[in-house]
Formats: C-alpha cells, structure tokens, sequence
C-alpha cells in the first residue's frame, strides 16, 4: 500500500508541476497553463450544484484540484442507488480537458460492486469536452441497467502530447467516503480517498438516471479456446434487440469483437487479450452489459488444461482397452461357469441316477436276504425232517433186525 500511495502521490505532483522536463518553450507555456489551471481549480468559487431527483452525487459541487494519470489508473466513485434496479441515463463529469496532439480516447466504465466491468466505452475527449474549459460535461449513456451498487469509472489515459483530461476533486470536508483511484487492468483499488486517508476527497463524477426494474444478468455460459480464438458464449434470459461486444486491449486500445446470436446465446469471438465488454440491448431498450477479462494467463491455463486432458484421454483410452479386454475375459469366465454348470448339472443328475439305483438295489439286496433268511428257515426245517426221517428209518431197521434175531434164536 505504501508503495501504491507514494505513486499516486509521485504521479499527481508530477503530473502538476514537471510535466516537460526536456522542452523548452513548450514546457513554460504548459506550466503556466497548469498553474493558471491550478489558480481555477482552487480560486474558483462555484456556486454548489445540488443533485436532482434523477442524480446521484457523491461530491458538494466545489472543485478542490484536478486529478489525471497514465493509464492504467482511474477515477473510480462508488454509487449506492434508492432502488435495486437502476438505469444510468448519463454521467456527469466535472472537469477540464486540454485538448492537443492527435485525436484520441478515454474510457468510461461502469463496474458492479464486485469490481466487474458492466460497460466500457472508449471516447474522444474532443467530442466531450471543451478545450481548456473547467466545467461540467455530460456524457450519454445507452440505459445501462444496473442492480445494486455500482462504480463509474473514469480512464483520463494520460499522455505527455496529447489530450490531458483532469477531473475535478472536492477536497472539502465532509467527505462521501466513496472515491477511489483503480488499476483499471487489475481491477483493484490503488487509493481510497477516504477521509481517513492522507488525501481525502470526492472525484466530481455523478450519475444522471432513475429506477429500473432488476433486469436478469448477462452471464458467461461457456469459454473454449482453439489455436485461432477464444470463443465465449453469454446467456442473457429475455428478449435480445442487438447485441456488440468490445475489448480493450492491455494498452487501452478499444477492438470491435465478432458477435453472432442465436435465441438467448450470445457468442462472441476474439483473437487477443485484454477486457472483454458484452453488451444487449433488452426489448424495453435497456442496456445489460457484462466484463470479462481475457489473460494470458487463461490461454496457458487452457493449454496446460488441453495436455492434461489430452494425457487423461490417453488414460482413458488405456483403462477403456484394459475395460474391455477385461469384459471379454468375464464373458469367457462366463461362458466357462455356465459350461461348467451344465457340466455339475448332468452329474448331479447322474448322481440321482445312481443313488436311485442305490435305492433299488439296497431294497432287492433286502427282499433277497429276507429270501434267503427264509430258505434258510426252509431248510433247517427241512434238515429236521430229513433228520427226524433218517432217525425213524434207522428205528425201523433196528426193530426188524431185532425180531430177526429173535426169530433165529
Ligand atoms: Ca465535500
């Protein structure tokens, strides 16, 4: 922070009184012109400008000094409007321009409280401003619908030979706490001018518009990148009358962008980096506009992205092989089982055969050991006959062989 104060300082005295170190004449004439400028800003009495039911303004109307800076620094105030939505008709700048060297551009944006580019556009300061003229000037805006907070951004793009755009400071207490110097190509605040800090003070920037409804956002849907371009596609949820897009490039030189429409898509094209601003206009003739940076950074994201996609590709399609020469494997694994299921199936059926068998032969081995049990009684039985036959056979003899003997005697 130190660092980002002792520049704006450096740059703001600088800027005042050693504009042209190197010329001559040139250099006198312009110091006397500053200081004659100088003498305005700070002698000047005006009478205090109040804001109407249709203004916003941060700053009392009493032009303390002016301010400018090379690009990339602007003059940031922050704006908290009555109604969630609202339309930004115009903006009113306070401040003189000295207009010399070729023609050229400052930028005025707008930004959400998020710090997002909303709108952008650049302009000549001959077609704003008188030459040499402290005043106020109002720059026409399209009906830029915003919600919520929101910043207007003034980019003087300060050079040494051409148009110098200084834009009043009231550095009279009380202060709105609002005003802040930006690095408009970082996006992030280099200078609160809070009354807090050692250079306290409100930009004289103002806002001419009125309540709007909250309009749907433009959001960024997709971005691809080819070796070619950057393809981005917006989505705005509503009716869509025209739609433009602008970059600006790291230098601060605007570039119209290729934009085609399809339904609620918005594609834009670019081939280059810096801020992208996308712009609709609804079917009410309000302006919705939506920034998005395009870095180096997010093309070798994407490259580093493309090869490790590219690897995880390959990977895929190793583990895609390996998937399927594994399907295939379990495809035979099944066929195997339901080969070998048939296979369990028959023996099993083989198995019931013979355990049936087994059945049967065990009740015919009973039946013929009962048969054989009984022939075995059958044949005792007879044993006892046959012996009790022989036994009466042999009495018989006995008894005849005694009454022989008997008879002899
Ligand atoms: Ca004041």
């Amino acid at each position: 922070m130190i660092t980002l104060n002792t520049r704006y300082f450096c740059s703001t005295i600088f800027l005042y009184f050693n504009p042209f170190p190197r010329e001559g004449l040139k250099r006198l004439g312009f110091m006397l012109l500053l200081l004659a400028f100088s003498t305005m800003f700070f002698n000047t009495v005006q009478t205090p400008a109040y804001a109407s039911p249709f203004e916003l303004a941060c700053d009392d109307g009493k032009a303390g000094y002016g301010w400018s800076d090379f690009y990339p620094s602007g003059a940031a105030v922050l704006f908290s409007p009555p109604s969630a939505g609202w339309r930004i008709t115009a903006v009113k700048i306070h401040a003189a321009c000295i207009l010399k060297g070729p023609a050229s551009l400052f930028y005025i944006q707008i930004w959400d409280a998020g710090l997002n580019t909303k709108y952008s556009e650049p302009l000549l300061f001959n077609r704003v401003f008188k030459n040499a003229t402290l005043d106020w000037y109002t720059i026409r805006l399209p009906n830029i619908v915003v919600t919520g907070d929101f910043y207007v951004v003034i980019i003087p793009m300060f050079t040494l030979d051409g148009p110098q755009l200084w834009i009043s400071v009231d550095n009279n207490p009380p202060f709105s706490n609002t005003s802040l110097i930006m690095n408009v190509d970082r996006h992030t605040p280099l200078f609160h001018m809070n009354a807090t800090s050692g250079k306290p003070g409100d930009f004289m920037i103002r806002v001419m518009g009125e309540p709007a409804p909250t309009l749907p956002e433009l959001r960024l849907a997709s971005v691809e990148f080819n070796d070619e371009e950057t393809v981005m596609v917006f989505n705005y949820p509503g009716e869509v009358k025209n739609a433009w897009a602008r970059l600006t490039r790291v230098n601060g030189d605007p570039v119209e962008c290729r934009v085609s429409r399809e339904g609620w898509s918005i594609t834009v094209r670019v081939n280059e980096t810096g801020l992208l601003n996308v712009l609709v206009e609804t079917a009410g003739g309000d302006v919705v506009g939506a920034g998005l940076r395009i870095n180096a950074s997010l093309r070798t994201r994407f490259k580093t992205l493309s090869t490790n996609y590219t690897a995880l590709q390959e990977f895929s399609e190793v583990l895609r092989r390996m998937v399927e020469t594994l399907e295939t494997e379990n495809e035979n694994l099944r066929t195997q089982v339901r080969d070998a299921n048939y296979a369990t199936s028959i023996l099993q059926n083989q198995v019931w055969r013979l355990m049936e068998n087994n059945t049967r032969l065990e009740r015919q081995t009973a039946e013929l050991s009962m048969s054989i049990d009984r022939l075995r009684l059958e044949n005792n039985l007879l044993l006892i006959l046959l012996s009790v036959a022989v036994a009466a056979l042999l009495l018989t003899v006995t008894v005849r062989r005694l009454r022989v003997g008997k008879w002899a005697g």
